[in-house]
């Protein structure tokens, strides 16, 4: 095959913008490619349209060296890395047209021996599914000559620029010519192990990672709502079960967000409905945390009487990141607001300038800086553990019924400690801080 100068990287999102950026700072020629004019506009400025640590410096420094600009078209190129989203549908079967718009994008540019590698997170199939599409566009080609291969992400959002890096990669070909050739691409920035297999071990592979992640976050999320049951702090007695040298168990929250963990499980459950049993029940296990977080709310704000004031922490799906995809704060805060009609909502997100979208409609929530909000606030719900929500001193939170979904404050030795012990603060409010 002809030595790889050219890569088109389709789709500039959370995955392919990082991919392209650290491919066109180690030496190639990167053309990315999206569907959002306001995207391709952004890159070709240098600048990202979304946050991720030190993403910026790495674009910045490629586009203004020339090896990185953004087109809405697909151009020629000697590989192609399609890195689209794989939503799912109604039946939670994945969607794959936005891999299908790209492989009908793809076929008309190519030669015959290119590289075309999946990496978006895809149910077992999609990439012999990408092929044929490509292939029955393109009779004329074969994959005789023509290499396909699946190579899944597994950055973590927050320190994808290091995880680019550092983290081990798993590369399915649909023949061995292709996984040695996307080994080959990869190895330009990846410094840990690159590991061969075929397309569809590395589908799967890719979706048991997050399944693994998921099934572990229900089994804290269902300690959490046991241990409120049983009058018990979670956090602390985690803390204590995770001193075995076995055990390692997660953190509870208020459900799990994300585009990955919430959805990629749902691709293994699709594929064996019959048998994916443990799989399907930690799913439904964390989509129903936000009920029970609700259902917390209900019961302070009966405590406090309305109208009350509540602030919700935190909108993003995780700490520290801007990133609302299926993040369960927000479906939590819509039922809240539209629950407790009367009930006034202050939203603090320190990374957003205005309300999602699945908020602007609700006449009762309102966009708030922290210390407004928690001035004004009668319930304190905390959603998100962002750094800034760390630093709240525990006396702002006196006197309020205090909602802890992540333990920052609620766990021994930390903030909860100082909340319980500042002076002055009604004994109510003490056993108000909620255990879970
Ligand atoms: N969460 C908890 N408790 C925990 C850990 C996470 O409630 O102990 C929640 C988070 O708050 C969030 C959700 O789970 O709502 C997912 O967050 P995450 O940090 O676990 O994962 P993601 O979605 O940011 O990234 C995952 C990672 N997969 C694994 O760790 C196995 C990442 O490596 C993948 O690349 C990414 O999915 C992906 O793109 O698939």
């Amino acid at each position: 095959m002809a030595e790889i100068n050219k890569v088109a990287v389709i789709g500039l999102g959370y995955i392919g913008l990082p991919t392209a950026a650290i491919l066109a700072a180690n030496g190639l020629t990167i053309k990315g490619v999206d569907v959002s004019q306001r995207t391709v506009d952004a890159v070709n400025a240098g600048r990202v349209p979304f946050v991720e640590p030190d993403l910026g410096a790495f674009v910045a420094g490629a586009v203004a060296q020339g090896t990185l600009s953004a087109s809405l078209e697909t151009p020629e190129a000697d590989a192609y890395i399609v890195a689209v989203p794989t939503p799912f549908n109604a039946d939670h079967s994945a969607d794959l047209s936005y891999i299908e718009a790209a492989a009908d994008k793809i076929a008309p540019q190519l030669k015959g021996d290119e590289l075309v590698i999946l990496e978006s997170t895809s149910p077992p199939g999609a990439t012999e599914h990408m092929a044929n599409r490509i292939l029955a566009a393109r009779p004329d080609l074969s994959l005789d000559t023509l290499k396909v291969a699946h190579c899944p992400e597994r950055v973590l959002p927050g320190r994808v620029m290091v995880e680019l890096v550092t983290n081990d990669r798993i590369v399915g070909g649909l023949t061995p010519e292709a996984a040695e050739a996307a080994r080959g691409l990869y190895s330009n920035f990846c410094d840990a192990d690159i590991l061969l297999t075929d397309a569809k071990t590395a589908e799967m592979a890719k979706l048991v990672e997050n399944s693994y992640r998921d099934v572990n976050i229900a089994f804290a999320n269902e300690l959490s709502i046991i241990s409120d049951k049983l009058g018990i702090n979670v956090w602390e007695l985690i803390e204590l079960a995770n001193r075995h040298p076995r055990v390692n168990i997660l953190q509870p929250g208020p459900g799990v967000g994300g585009h990955c963990i919430a959805v990629d499980p749902w691709f293994i459950v699709a594929a064996a409905p019959e048998d994916a049993k443990l799989i399907k029940q930690a799913r439904d296990s964390n989509d129903g945390k936000p009920n029970w977080v609700v259902s917390k709310v209900e019961k302070a704000l009966e405590d406090t009487g309305s109208p009350a004031t509540v602030a919700v922490l935190g909108l993003a799906f995780k700490a520290n990141i801007d990133d609302m995809r299926e993040s369960p704060a927000i479906g939590i805060a819509s039922r809240i607001a539209e629950e407790f009609a009367s009930a006034r909502i202050l939203a603090v997100e320190p990374h957003i300038e205005e309300l999602p979208k699945a908020l602007q409609d609700r006449v009762n929530i309102e966009l708030t800086e922290l210390d407004a909000a928690l001035e004004l606030a009668d319930v304190v719900l905390l959603l998100v553990d962002h750094d800034q929500f760390k630093m709240v001193p525990a006396n702002s939170l006196a006197g309020k019924r205090v909602i802890d979904t992540r333990g920052i404050w609620d766990r021994p030795g930390s903030a909860a400690g100082d909340v319980a012990a500042i002076n002055g603060m009604p004994e109510e409010a003490v056993h108000a801080i909620v255990a879970h």
